[in-house]
């Protein structure tokens, strides 16, 4: 389950072919893109023949079912789409009881497989996004969790039972003006410390990458999550350290560097790549 609009098409092939590449996906997984009219006809039709995995994808228009007012502000680097995912249940057809949901600016660097076999105790499971400061801007001096929503595994049977749609509504009129991080912020009041830890490496975003070990992250990271607004195709400063795994991916699906990789970062590239391969040799001779 995806969530798309035409800025995010390029994003989305490259992660979409990592996930192939890795073999993430199960055999007969349905796949669905979440959508409103911001996919255009033309990006639809090269989703569908950019990989067999995507000829039967099935594209859910979002339009009619999320509320019109959202807590988005001008400078924001989300749209309308960021908000696809709490609206789900209603979306896919109810015979579809679960769902892994992916963001689109992530990219998989090994298989991501098993995420599909994990038994699913409560409602949602997602990565901590060990935020500190966002657990003391929605929960105060007492704390609390706060995970990122860039990953989910929702159990949309009980989404439905418990009629949370109608709970996010609520969420959104309430505090419209404290919900910062969109989506994510609403998901995270609904399910208060009340959702299932996955593992860190399934969603390393920079905030986890500047507490967990670096030797740690390079041998397990499984989905690096592309968060916050500098991302590798967009900028030359990306706030991951894990972008030029990104430019390799794009060149190698799209036979040509993304746009903005300039000079500069070629040359971090070429260092980058030198480092790794002193690296091996170094571990090697050991
Ligand atoms: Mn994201």
């Amino acid at each position: 389950m995806f969530s798309l609009d035409d800025r995010y098409l390029e994003p989305f092939i490259v992660f979409f072919e990592s996930l192939a590449l890795y073999d993430s996906l199960p055999r007969n997984t349905n796949i669905y893109i979440l959508c409103d009219q911001s996919l255009g006809r033309d990006s639809r039709s090269s989703i569908k023949q950019q990989n067999s995995m995507l000829n039967a994808v099935v594209f859910v228009d979002m339009n009619d079912i999320v509320p019109k007012r959202l807590p988005l502000r001008g400078h924001d680097h989300v749209t309308r789409s960021a908000f696809f995912r709490l609206f789900i249940a209603s979306a896919l057809p109810s015979h579809e009881n679960e769902v892994v949901y992916m963001d689109a600016d992530m990219l998989a660097l090994k298989s991501c497989k098993l995420l599909f076999t994990i038994p699913l105790k409560y409602m949602i499971a997602a990565v901590d996004q060990l935020s500190i400061d966002d657990s003391y801007r929605l929960w105060g001096e007492h704390g609390g969790t706060y995970f990122n929503s860039g990953l989910l595994i929702m159990s949309l049977s009980k989404w439905r039972k418990y009629k949370l749609e109608n709970l996010f509504k609520n969420i959104i009129a309430n505090n419209f003006d404290k919900i910062r991080w969109w989506d994510q912020d609403i998901l995270n009041i609904a399910f208060r410390d009340r959702w299932q830890r996955l593992p860190l490496k399934y969603n390393v975003t920079f905030c986890v990458e500047k507490y967990i070990s670096k030797e740690y992250l390079d041998s397990s990271a499984t989905i690096v999550h592309y968060t916050g607004s500098q991302k590798p195709w967009n900028s030359r400063q990306p706030s991951s350290c894990y972008a030029s795994q990104w430019l390799i991916a794009h060149r190698s699906v799209f036979g040509r560097d993304c746009h903005v990789l300039a000079a500069n970062n070629r040359l971090r590239m070429f260092i980058l790549g030198l480092c790794q391969f002193l690296e091996s040799l170094r571990k090697w001779h050991r």
